[in-house]
C-alpha cells in the first residue's frame, strides 16, 4: 500500500491495514515481528507484567471517549454550508486556511464545561475510564502548553486547563483519565502531516502554504514537547495515550524517539495508531465491532453515538439505547473494550440525547454489571452470529452476519446469558464446558432459582414470560 495508505481506501477502518501483524506470545514475553530502533515495554515485559499493567483496563469494559476542541464552535457549518463528514474534519473538508482556523481560538469561551459533571456522568453511565482529546488533526491543544501557543489557555478567553480540571475530578471520583493526541497529522503545525483526496500535486496534500515544513522539526518542536507536558504535568494521569492516524512520516526511527519517551511511564498503557510499524497495547477497531474479537490481543472498539466525533449542530441521527447497550454487551463477550463517544459544544454543554443515552446504559449497568466488569469472553461463541457462504465483505472474505438473540459473557464460577430476544418458554443453550449447578435471573434481587432441564445435546433454561428488562434480560448460571 502507498503512503498514506491509513485514508487510501477512505473507510475509516482502513486504518488497521496500515499497522503491523498481531503480536505473538513467545514464551513468557511478548514478541513483536518487526524490528524497532527502541524496544517498547510491550516488547521486553514478561506477560505476568503485561497483565498487571492492563488489569485495570481489562476489567473497565466501557470508556467515554470526548472529542473537543475548536471544531465545536463551527459544529458542521462553514460559511452558511453544511461540511459533510465529522465534525472535527471540517478545517480539513472545508480547506480552511490556517490563518482563519486560528482566528477560531478567540471565540472559544466554553464556560458551561464543568469537569465534574462530566467525570460524575460517565460514572452514572457506568464508564471506568475516559479519554479526551487533547490535541487532535487541527492541531489545538486542549490543555495548558508552553511548548505551542496554540492552546485554550494561551490563545482563548477562556485560560483554563479542561484536562487539568477533568485530571482533578477523575481522581476525587476514582476513574482513570487518557489523553488522545494526534501525533501525525497537524494541520496548523508547519510539517505536520495533512490528508486530503484532492490535492495530490502538493507535498503531503496541504491546501495552504503555511503547512508547509519538515515532518521531524514539527514533531521535534511540538509533538514530542507537548506529549511531554502531558506526561509530567498531570499526577498520575494519563493512564492512556490514544494516537491517531500514523502516516509513513513516522518512521520506525521518529516514532522510536516517542517510545523512548513513552518508555518512561511503565504503567502507561498506548494504542495501536503510533506508526513506525510499533503496535502498541491495543487494537483500536473504529465503528465497528470484530466479529470474533482479536484473539491474544486487547482491544476497544471506539464508536460514535451520531455519525460525528467533534460537535456538528445539525446532526440528530442518535443510535438507541438498545443498540448501545446491545454493542457494550456484544463487545464485553468478545473479550474487548467500549469506548463510546460524546461530542460538548463550543461552550462545553454535553447534547442532552447523549446525557439521555448514557444514563439509560448506566441504569442498566447498575443492575446488570457483574455480567460485564472483569468477564472473560464468551464460552460458546455461535451466538454472535455466522459467516456467510455466498456474500463477501469490502476485503473480499466471508461476510459475517450477527444474530441478536443472545450474548455470553463468563466470571470464575459463573456464565452470565445476556438475553436481547426473549424467548417463549425457555432458552436452550449448548452444553457449557462447565458443569451448571443452578441459575437465576441477574435483575431478581432474590435470585429465585429457575429451572434448568438438561436435554441430549444441552441445557434448556426455562423463562418467566416476560423479560425483566426491555433491551437485555442477564441469566446466571451457577457453575463450578
Ligand atoms: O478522532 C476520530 C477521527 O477524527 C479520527 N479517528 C477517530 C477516533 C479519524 N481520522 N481519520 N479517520 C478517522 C479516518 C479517515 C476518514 C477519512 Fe475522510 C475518509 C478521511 C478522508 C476520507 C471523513 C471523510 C473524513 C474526511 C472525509
Amino acid at each position: 500500500m502507498k503512503k498514506r495508505c491509513f485514508i487510501a481506501l477512505a473507510v475509516i477502518s482502513s486504518i488497521q491495514f496500515c499497522l503491523p501483524a498481531h503480536a505473538q506470545l513467545q514464551g513468557d514475553r511478548i514478541a513483536t515481528s518487526s524490528a524497532h530502533p527502541v524496544a517498547a515495554i510491550q516488547d521486553t515485559e514478561t506477560k505476568a507484567q503485561r497483565d498487571a499493567r492492563m488489569l485495570w483496563w481489562r476489567e473497565a469494559r466501557f470508556g467515554m471517549f470526548i472529542h473537543w476542541g475548536l471544531y465545536s464552535i463551527p459544529a458542521g457549518t462553514w460559511n452558511g454550508k453544511q461540511v459533510p463528514s465529522i465534525g472535527e474534519w471540517i478545517m480539513n473538508n472545508a480547506s480552511i486556511p490556517v490563518a482563519d482556523y486560528k482566528a477560531l481560538a478567540p471565540q472559544f469561551n466554553p464556560t458551561s464545561f464543568n469537569a465534574h459533571d462530566i467525570v460524575a456522568l460517565a460514572k452514572a453511565a457506568g464508564m471506568r475510564y475516559i479519554v479526551i482529546t487533547s490535541k487532535h488533526h487541527d492541531g489545538f491543544a486542549m490543555f495548558d502548553s508552553k511548548a505551542d501557543p496554540f492552546n485554550i489557555v494561551a490563545a482563548t478567553p477562556f485560560h483554563r486547563d479542561p484536562l487539568r480540571e477533568l485530571a482533578d475530578e477523575c481522581r476525587k471520583q476514582g476513574i482513570k483519565l487518557g489523553f488522545y493526541y494526534s501525533q501525525d497529522q497537524d494541520w496548523t503545525a508547519p510539517g505536520g502531516a495533512a490528508y486530503k483526496t484532492d490535492h495530490h500535486d502538493r507535498p503531503n496534500h496541504h491546501w495552504d502554504t503555511a503547512q508547509d515544513g519538515d515532518f521531524a522539526t514539527y514533531l521535534h518542536t511540538k509533538a514530542i514537547p507537548q506529549l511531554k507536558e502531558l506526561l509530567s504535568n498531570y499526577g498520575e494521569f494519563p493512564a492512556v495515550i490514544w494516537f491517531d492516524t500514523p502516516t509513513d512520516d513516522m518512521t520506525p526511527a521518529l516514532a522510536g524517539e516517542i517510545v523512548a519517551l513513552l518508555n518512561q511511564y511503565p504503567k502507561l498503557i498506548w494504542n495501536n495508531r503510533l506508526g513506525g510499524s510499533y503496535q502498541g497495547d491495543t487494537e483500536t477497531p473504529e465503528q465497528f465491532i470484530p466479529p470474533q474479537g482479536y484473539p491474544g490481543r486487547d482491544w476497544e472498539s471506539c464508536m460514535t453515538m451520531n455519525d460525528t466525533w467533534g460537535y456538528k449542530s445539525y446532526d440528530t441521527n442518535f443510535k438507541s439505547t438498545q443498540t448501545l447497550l446491545q454493542n457494550l454487551i456484544d463487545i464485553a463477550s468478545k473479550g474487548g473494550n467500549y469506548l463510546l463517544n460524546i461530542g460538548p459544544d463550543s461552550k462545553g454543554n454535553v447534547p442532552p440525547a447523549e446525557v439521555e443515552r448514557l444514563k439509560q446504559v448506566g441504569q442498566w449497568l447498575s443492575v446488570n454489571g457483574e455480567a460485564i466488569y472483569g468477564t472473560s469472553p464468551t464460552l460458546f461463541g455461535d451466538e454472535a452470529g455466522s459467516f456467510s457462504a455466498t456474500e463477501k465483505d469490502e476485503s473480499g472474505k466471508p461476510k459475517f452476519i450477527p444474530a441478536w438473540d443472545w450474548r455470553s459473557t463468563t466470571g470464575a464460577h459463573r456464565i452470565y446469558i445476556e438475553v436481547f430476544n426473549w424467548p417463549a418458554g425457555s432458552l436452550h443453550i449448548k452444553k457449557p464446558a462447565r458443569a451448571v449447578t443452578g441459575a437465576y435471573l441477574l435483575a431478581d434481587s432474590s435470585h429465585k432459582a429457575i429451572k434448568l432441564n438438561e436435554t441430549p445435546d444441552g441445557i434448556d433454561i426455562a423463562l418467566p414470560s416476560k423479560p425483566l428488562d426491555p433491551v437485555a434480560t442477564v441469566i446466571v448460571l451457577k457453575t463450578k
